[in-house]
């Protein structure tokens, strides 16, 4: 049987539930998939192309950057700049935001992304990925500015990421569930591999660095270690998986349930990964696919971000395990 449902035909067909949409969310969605598949091919390709190696230079965050990180940022600027859908755009790999060839009027949206997530493993052959969220402007009559871009996650219209690796997959949502894809290199084109991914209630997998331990609070300590017991009812501990790369371990858990953390520690006061273009993108994604995603006290989509380069705490997975994460180290039901 011939894979029908593609990344396009999908789209396409789900905005005939809305007859007064434009087209535009589906236009710019289809445009991210093409940089993704790009950037897969930039990945897959790198090895004899000498592109792991760093450019010399340091990102905004005082990180050195990968040649890969400034190919996969210059492909999706590119691209999606050139789109006219997006008022101004945000990257990990760039200090402030981006302005785009969207005159004054134009884009009722503004788009956040980190271009290629993970990309310190990328020589060791760990699957890495982009992560994106978009956001409506404030106003839809003013031109886009810094400050459409400081605000809660529960404002996305469209987030999702992809992972390459043994295969490049595609997961996003609008809103109305999560839906997955995978690129059949022979055609080109995402197709529809997973319709409406939920994640389980419960799952037996948790995924954190251990590495972390000494610096981690009492609380959080403890919780982890009591994944590490059998049940009372003597159900088996958890198992233990951590790739060390987000879109890989967020996928794992968004499919097989169980939790991801990475709190924050007395070194990271603040949280390692980045609110608006990781946490954000991914609570979306979590909620819709009926999971929750926190900081630790509050929900990840609750948040608004004071910074376009903001860090946070990050836990998420299948609602039970948050849920007990939540009450064992907050105190909050
Ligand atoms: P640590 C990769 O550099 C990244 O930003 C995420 O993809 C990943 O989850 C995290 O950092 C890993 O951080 O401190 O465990 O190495």
């Amino acid at each position: 049987m011939i894979p029908t449902q593609t990344l396009s035909r999908f789209i396409h067909s789900k905005r005939r539930l809305y007859p007064d949409s434009t087209g535009e969310l589906s236009d710019l969605l289809v445009s991210i998939s093409v940089g993704m598949k790009y950037i897969s091919q930039m990945v897959a390709t790198a090895g004899f192309k000498g592109l792991h190696g760093y450019t010399g230079k340091t990102n905004s965050h005082g990180e050195e950057t990968r040649m890969l990180d400034e190919e996969a940022d210059e492909v999706l600027v590119e691209l999606l700049s050139s789109s006219r859908h997006f008022g101004l755009l945000v990257s990990e790999e760039r200090d402030s935001v981006i302005e785009t060839e969207a005159a004054n009027g134009e884009g009722k949206y503004v788009l956040a992304f980190d271009p290629l997530d993970g990309s310190s493993n990328i020589g060791s052959n760990i699957p890495t990925g982009t992560i994106f969220c978009i956001l409506r402007k404030k106003d839809l009559s003013k031109p886009a500015s810094h400050d459409d871009f400081l605000q809660p996650g529960s404002r996305i219209v469209a987030a999702g990421y992809s992972v390459y690796g043994a295969k490049t997959s595609f997961v996003y949502s609008t809103g109305t569930g999560v839906h997955g894809f995978t690129l059949d290199p022979s055609l080109g084109e995402f197709v529809l591999t997973d319709e409406n991914i939920r994640i389980p209630r419960n799952g037996s997998i948790y995924s954190v660095n251990e590495g972390n331990t000494c610096y981690w609070s009492e609380r959080v300590r403890a919780f982890v270690d009591k994944l590490k017991e059998p049940t009372a009812a003597g159900e088996a501990p958890y198992s233990g998986r951590y790739v060390g790369s987000l879109v890989a371990d967020f996928d794992r858990t968004l499919r097989k349930g169980g939790i991801f953390l990475y709190p924050t520690d007395s070194r990271r006061p603040s949280g390692r990964l980045r609110l608006l273009y990781e946490c954000m993108p991914l609570a979306f994604i979590a909620e819709q696919a009926g999971g929750l995603a926190i900081n630790g006290p509050h929900d990840v989509l609750s948040l608004i971000p004071g910074d376009i380069h903001e860090r946070s705490a990050f836990i998420a997975g299948s609602e039970q395990e948050v849920r007990v994460y939540r009450k064992l180290v907050h105190g909050i039901e």
